[in-house]
Order: structure tokens, then sequence, then C-alpha cells
């Protein structure tokens, strides 16, 4: 790996940690798409005729309630982690302690987790809602955080005091 690779990872510890968290996630929402096919296969339930044919006839070109759990688990992952990876990203580059946001990471993961366990496995109301308020905890400390980060840079008038000639 190139210098460039360290500096960016290695000798940003928060930044690793954040890669550690968000590609775990990124592999638990391909987890949810291949569950997915399998429930269309055990179910017979397909969301294209082509597929329905192969499988036994157009009967099977059809919808069904567990493909579409699945799907809203996929759906609420996007509306979720998409967001995180975006805020993560960005909280890494201004200098948080790396207990902090090891805490920020791992609160999102786990009740991420903790969602999609519920979502999957029909856990009485309200531990899905629960899970997902407390995995916003952290996505709005870090919005906020960064948002007072970089409040000054959005007046205009404070512009020439940032630059660094
Ligand atoms: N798009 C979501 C926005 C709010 C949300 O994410 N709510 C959580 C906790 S109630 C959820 O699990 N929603 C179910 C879902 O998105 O399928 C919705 O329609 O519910």
């Amino acid at each position: 790996m190139g210098r460039s690779y360290q500096i960016i990872m290695l000798e940003n510890k928060v930044f690793s940690c954040f890669v550690f968290y968000s590609v775990l996630l990124v592999i638990k929402m391909y987890i949810i798409a291949i569950i997915t096919g399998q429930v269309r296969l055990r179910k017979k339930a397909f969301a294209n005729p082509e597929d329905a044919q192969r499988h036994g006839g157009l009967q099977h070109f059809r919808e069904d309630p567990d493909v579409e759990r699945c799907q809203r688990v996929h759906r609420n992952d996007m509306e979720n982690i998409v967001p995180f990876l975006f805020l993560g990203a960005v909280y890494s580059l201004i200098g948080p302690s790396l207990a902090v946001a090891r805490a920020h990471f791992l609160v999102f993961f786990l009740f991420r987790m903790l969602h999609t366990l519920a979502y999957l496995c029909v856990l009485r109301a309200p531990m899905r809602s629960l899970a997902y308020v407390i995995a916003q905890v952290p996505c709005i400390s870090m919005a906020v955080q960064i948002l007072t980060a970089v409040s000054s840079y959005a007046c205009s008038d404070s512009i020439g005091d940032h630059v660094n000639l």
C-alpha cells in the first residue's frame, strides 16, 4: 500500500474505526439482499415474469408479504446506512477523540443490527422503532458536530479568515 493510503487510513484511527463498522454494515446489506432472493425462491414469488417462468409459471410472478418485509429492511437500511456513510466519513475528518467516535460508530452499528433482527424476526413492537431511534442519536450528534466545525466557512464574510496563504 502507498503512503497516501497510510495517511488516510492508518494515521487517522477514527477513520479506520469508521471504515471497519461501515464495511460490516455494507456486508449486512448484501446479506439482506441474499436473504430476499432466498425468500423469493422459497415462497415462489418473483419480481419478473421471466424469473417466474423459469420457476414454474407466470402465477409465480407475484408479491409476497415476506419478500416485501425483506425489501422494507433493505429500503430502511438505505435510508439510514447511506447517510451514515457520509456523516461518519466527514466526522472522521473533524478530529473527534477516538473513544467518542468509536462510541458513535458502535452504537449505530449495534442498533442497526438490532433493527434488522427486529424487522426480519418480527420482534414485538416497539423494539424495531426503539432500535431505529437509538441508531439515529449518533447520526444526529455527528451532524451537529460537523455543522459546528464548518459553520464559520458557510458565512462568506469569514472566508478570508480561513484562506491559507
Ligand atoms: N421510511 C420510514 C421512515 C421512518 C422510519 O425509518 N421508521 C422506522 C422505525 S418505526 C422503521 O423501521 N420504519 C419501517 C420501514 O421503514 O419500513 C417509514 O416509512 O417508516
